[in-house]
């Protein structure tokens, strides 16, 4: 590795004024994280046995591979570049956010619908839909593909819960988030599905493209410095809760998809593929997902 992280982005930095850029959606990612109040009640004990274990990795790292200064220059340029373009939230989800999310569903005997990461791209509060609405989502300019997705919400036996709510988000079919990149309508693809008395909801959306990191930016020269591949599959983003049941927060990718093998972040689970059906008569896809909750602990 010859250039220097800063010279790798001057391309990013010259887009046109109105396009996606790196710089654009890990700043809009960062801003939106910085409005959640964070907090962990952390004791001085665990912290200090916490970074012992990280600088004795760290040492390992440094002397099994003895890293060079150049080497050790150009991470700290890296790191600095990350702040700057706000891609903490993508770096960190893309490469960290899955073995927290197992680590933590591994503790508890949960046996509902299984979570995967959040990702940089939730925004709460969306607005309400009814069980069979269609998600809020802009004109299409070209042909996409319409998706019925639906199912049901219920508890481990499968008996409907009052006050369930099914939070949907993903990406357009250009692979792009509305408030993480411009010219897209504050709510498309985003919405609170509210599930009728039986637990059932039935919503009408398009299919998702796969999602490439921004090559543009400090997490895109991290994978192009080792040679990996930027997608993530296409997919859903959901929270599932009612009250006194456990939030999930999880994922739904599409069977046989590109990247569903070799996600750039290690987030797709065998339980959370779809296989959507073509409708012959309709000409949407149609695909039943049931989701079940486990009690709050
Ligand atoms: C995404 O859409 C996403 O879901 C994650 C986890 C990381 C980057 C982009
Ligand atoms: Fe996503």
């Amino acid at each position: 590795m010859t250039e220097t992280t800063t010279e790798a982005y001057n391309t990013g930095l010259a887009a046109q004024e109105g396009e996606a850029t790196a710089k654009g959606s890990g700043n809009a990612a960062t801003d939106r994280f910085k409005t959640a109040q964070v907090s962990a009640d952390t004791t001085p004990e665990r912290a200090r046995a916490i970074y012992d274990d990280l600088f004795a990795a760290f040492r390992d790292i440094i002397n099994k591979h003895q890293i060079t200064y150049e080497e050790y220059n150009v991470l700290k340029s890296w790191l600095i570049s990350v702040g700057e373009y706000g891609e903490w939230p993508l770096w960190l989800d893309v490469f960290v956010e899955h073995d927290i999310e197992e680590a933590n569903y591994n503790r508890h005997e949960y046996s509902g619908t299984k979570g995967s990461i959040e990702g940089p791209y939730y925004i709460p509060n969306s607005p309400k839909i009814a069980w069979d609405a269609e998600m809020p989502m802009r004109d299409q300019d070209r042909e996409v593909t319409p998706l019925i997705f639906q199912g049901r919400v219920t508890d481990l036996e499968g008996n409907a819960i009052e006050g369930a709510t099914v939070e949907l988000w993903h990406a357009d079919d250009d692979g792009l988030y509305s408030q993480f990149a411009p010219g897209i309508p504050e709510w498309n693809l985003r919405a609170t599905i509210v599930p009728n008395e039986n637990g059932e909801y039935a919503v009408k959306t398009i299919q998702p493209e796969p999602y490439q990191i921004p090559s543009d930016g400090p997490t895109g020269w991290f994978i192009k410095s080792y040679d990996g591949h930027p997608w993530r599959p296409a997919h859903l983003h959901l929270k599932v809760t009612a009250p006194g049941y456990r939030l999930i927060t999880t994922q739904l990718y599409f069977k046989g998809g590109e990247w569903v093998e070799t996600d750039v972040a290690t987030a797709v689970k065998p339980e959370l593929i779809l296989d959507p059906k073509k409708n012959e008569e309709t000409g949407n896809n149609e695909v039943v997902y049931d989701f079940k909750l486990d009690k709050e602990d």
